[in-house]
């Protein structure tokens, strides 16, 4: 069978994700470790130079697409067994909601922990050079390791990283270290005994969190040894026996502390950013937990927004009741309260 192929780096989440879930699902798959910026010869550019980018069919039918969220529905029809979309219309939701708040919300955690502190950044230069290549001489390599991270330090306010917003940042990834070892503790994975494209979602961030940056790193090493052992597990879950999702009494119990968190989080910062994309602004300014929050409008997110109020739109009537009791208390109502404009 034809190999599915990836252009990817170790330290890019999202191409963490869509490995891990490559393996669980055992699709064939050829990596290539490189940088966006010099895609492999004689392949297509994707619409967005961005890591992972896929590239799907051979020869002239050669096809560049990215953007893990689509690409995983996309895998899923194209490969069958080991789903990671549960049929099930809430735990459906669930799990978009889930997957969502990981790629938008916690990756903020990963790109400010990266550069923020020197300890860190020092750290990561090299070692985005050499996941590139590891035949760099060391004095292109230092060169190179310097310019990445003078850009990537210049780019920390883009995702909302600044002085004003870092305890905003630190106090949820440490929160998060604690409800999601939890959860690991109860289930292995966020909706069962299974894991779904919100497992993926959220080892993507950890692998770097979790492992590659010394600050948080040694966050999670102390607080929850269970969730840093589940990182390695979930690198390749091809053995895992079939599980089952969780049954619909017990998603209560289980999800509250993590819906609490996204809505004292993301559901805030979703709303203003979507909000102040609606009126044209390119600055915003909110308050998150209770403190001042300010960021260039992402209109990206505010695509997300959209996608999951159409998700809850498109749930039959029982489903979207069951999610509305869900959500009640937890923030997360908020996203679909109808006089907030998007
Ligand atoms: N929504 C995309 C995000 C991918 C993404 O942001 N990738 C980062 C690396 S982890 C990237 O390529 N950044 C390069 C850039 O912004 O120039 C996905 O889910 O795949």
């Amino acid at each position: 069978m034809h190999a599915v192929e990836l252009l990817g780096a170790p330290g890019s989440p999202y191409t963490r994700k869509m490995l891990a879930l490559l393996r669980y699902r055992a699709i064939p798959y050829r990596m290539i470790w490189g940088s966006h910026m010099q895609p492999p010869q004689g392949y297509p550019v994707p619409k967005v130079k961005l890591l992972p980018t896929f590239y799907f069919g051979e020869g002239d039918a050669r096809e560049a697409v990215v953007d893990s969220t689509p690409i995983i529905r996309r895998l899923e029809t194209e490969y069958a067994g080991r789903s990671v979309l549960p049929e099930d219309e809430l735990l459906g939701f669930l799990d978009l909601l889930i997957e969502d708040f990981a790629d938008e919300w916690m990756t903020k955690a990963m790109f400010h922990y990266r550069w923020h502190y020197s300890e860190d950044a020092a750290n990561a230069g090299p070692l985005l050079i050499f996941w590139q290549s590891p035949t760099y001489p060391d004095d292109v390599a230092q060169q190179m390791a310097d310019g990445f991270a003078r850009r990537q330090i210049d780019r920390l306010y883009v995702v909302g990283s600044t002085d004003v917003t870092a305890p905003i940042i630190e106090a949820s990834y440490t929160r998060l270290v604690g409800i999601l070892d939890r959860m690991v503790s109860r289930t292995g994975f966020m909706l069962g005994t299974r894991p779904s494209a919100a497992d993926f979602a959220i080892y993507a961030q950890l692998t770097q969190l979790g492992i590659v940056d010394p600050t948080p790193a040694r966050i999670m090493a102390g607080a929850a040894p269970r969730l840093r052992a589940w990182l390695d597990r979930v690198e390749d879950l091809s053995g895992l026996p079939d599980g089952t999702w969780l049954a619909a009494d017990a998603l209560a119990g289980h999800l509250a502390e993590l819906l609490a968190e996204i809505g004292r989080v993301y559901v805030p910062f979703l709303l203003a950013n979507a909000r102040a994309a609606a009126a044209g602004q390119s600055d915003f300014e909110t308050e998150i937990d209770g403190k001042r929050w300010t960021q260039p409008v992402f209109p990206y997110q505010a695509k997300c927004l959209m996608t999951l109020r159409s998700a809850r739109e498109a749930l039959s009537g029982d489903a979207r009741v069951a999610l509305d009791a869900l959500l009640d208390g937890s923030g997360c109502e908020a996203m679909f309260a109808d006089e907030v404009a998007a």
